[in-house]
């Protein structure tokens, strides 16, 4: 099969840019996290470079420079690319940026908030940055979730005491997804923008994708292993007074309530609803201050002196309070990257709810499509490059567990999961960099991907140009 492309994988990110802007150090850089996609079949990984309210963050291309510097420091096992998350909507930055990140950088996706106060965009700021998005053929990723619902359930579960890991769900129903998805693509409609939803997670959400496909609205949509292999009851799974490891399993959106929204959502993957199928590797150590809360910390007093000389004040009072397990201050975010192919081989390809031509769109033809790499990537062709993974030819069922796994997470939401297949070889532009179990590619390998524009919706979408009932005259 053509190597593996996971279009969503977090490197690098430090406590200020963290994934989530509220704390929590991404425990994986360019080495080892490039290395366990590599272990994983994946050949080619988009990460993302985000700016910040800072004034020092503001310049996009300065903030693309600094990511792309922690790359070249200590090099890739697969090749790589850079999204840009983008959480102003400051206009000369947008008019004066766009065209080079585009152009320079061939970086033609940015990811857009509707929650988190750190990242979130209001409607118009949203209108702003994706009506540039659109004139410089940028795609606009979003992250559909609707921070105003989530904060104010939030202060309601925990006025009730309900700040244990697993009550994050309850903070986050379907409906904080089916909003955000709907009002997000009313502002593409009205702006005639496609737009990519990553990390889809819920029913209500892939129905809304899919009416406005149905529509002709050019609307994709990115999903995970996660929503198909975790639940709710894996949140609670570890749920004890003084245990509160199921703050391993806390991602956004969360798991599905049960396995029959799992069913569900595997339609979506056959029927073509999700375009493409990445990790949202997302990875924060257990047992770290700048992870997820482990609860070790009261019997290790030493990591609080090594807390308070790293933190003053609030920022303190939160890490003390995240160790404690309320869910409000575990970051959000799983690992991965490793897992993804083996995951969707196994629950979907080998159990026939999938065709293996559909497993390649969702692992790697779309993705290269959609994100302005095909057919160089994602191809089998003469030109293409040299990117494959081959599965084990005879079936050996095992159970992972993160000893076998190659980031530097110290647990993986898979812990004893039954695996079918694994990859045998990963071969990056023809050479061999996983076989039978080793890696015998080198952290120079990786080379940076200067991407084009999105193959799958490319000129104005034909949907709707009656300027009465949407804005098709902007562009006129
Ligand atoms: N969004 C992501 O893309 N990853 C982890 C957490 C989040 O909210
Ligand atoms: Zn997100
Ligand atoms: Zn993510």
């Amino acid at each position: 099969m053509p190597g593996g492309i996971d279009a969503h994988v977090h490197l690098c990110q430090d406590l200020e840019t963290g994934p989530l802007g509220l704390g929590g150090e991404c425990a994986d850089n360019f080495e080892t996290g490039s290395r366990s996609a590599a272990a994983g079949g994946t050949t080619t990984i988009i990460t993302f470079a985000t700016q910040t309210r800072k004034e020092e963050d503001r310049s996009l291309l300065k903030v693309v420079e600094a990511y792309n510097s922690r790359a070249e420091e200590t090099g890739s096992y697969v090749d790589y690319g850079f999204h840009i998350i983008i959480v102003q909507n400051d206009a000369d930055i947008l008019e004066n940026e766009m065209p080079i990140l585009m152009n320079d950088w061939g970086i033609s996706s940015c990811k857009l908030f509707l929650t988190y106060k750190t990242q979130c965009l209001t409607d118009s700021q949203l209108l702003d940055v994706m009506f540039a998005a659109r004139k410089n053929a940028i795609t606009t990723m979003i992250h559909a979730e609707n921070g105003d619902m989530i904060e104010w359930l939030t202060d309601k579960l925990e006025q009730k005491g309900m700040v244990a890991p697993f009550y994050h769900a309850l903070s986050r129903p379907p409906i904080v997804e089916g909003e955000a998805t709907n009002r997000a693509i009313a502002l593409a409609q009205l702006i005639q923008s496609p737009i990519l939803f990553v990390h889809v997670g819920s029913v209500l959400g892939a129905a809304n994708v899919r009416r406005a496909q149905t529509m002709g609205l050019p609307i994709y949509a990115e999903t995970c292993p996660q929503y198909f292999h975790l639940t709710w009851d894996d949140l609670k799974r570890f749920h004890s007074p003084t245990c509160f490891e199921n703050s391993k399993m806390i991602c956004s959106p969360p798991p599905p309530l049960s396995v029959s929204d799992h069913e569900d959502l595997f339609v979506g993957l056959a029927n073509g609803t999700f375009t493409i199928y990445s990790s949202d590797h997302c990875p924060f150590r257990y047992d770290h201050p700048h992870g997820k809360p482990s609860g070790v910390l009261e019997h290790e007093p030493s990591m609080e002196g090594e807390l308070e000389h790293q933190h003053e004040g609030k920022e303190l009072q939160d890490l003390l309070r995240r160790k404690q397990g309320a869910f409000r201050f575990i970051p959000n975010g799983i690992p991965g990257v490793e897992t993804r192919l083996p995951l969707l081989y196994t629950g979907a390809l080998a159990k026939g709810r999938i065709s293996p031509q559909r497993f390649v769109e969702l692992t790697s033809t779309n993705p290269a499509k959609l994100y302005g790499m095909y057919p160089r990537k994602g191809a089998l062709m003469p030109g293409s490059d040299a990117d494959l993974w081959y599965p084990e030819e005879t079936f050996r069922p095992f159970h992972l567990t993160n000893s076998m796994l190659h980031h530097n997470v110290d647990y993986t939401p898979y812990e004893g999961t039954e695996f079918s297949n694994w990859p045998r070889y990963t071969i990056l532009r023809g050479k061999i960099i996983w076989a039978n179990g080793e890696i015998v590619g080198k952290v120079q390998d990786g080379k940076y991907v200067k991407r084009g524009p999105s193959l799958l919706s490319q000129g104005l979408p034909r949907a709707d140009r009656d300027p009465r009932r949407v804005a098709s005259w902007l562009y006129e």
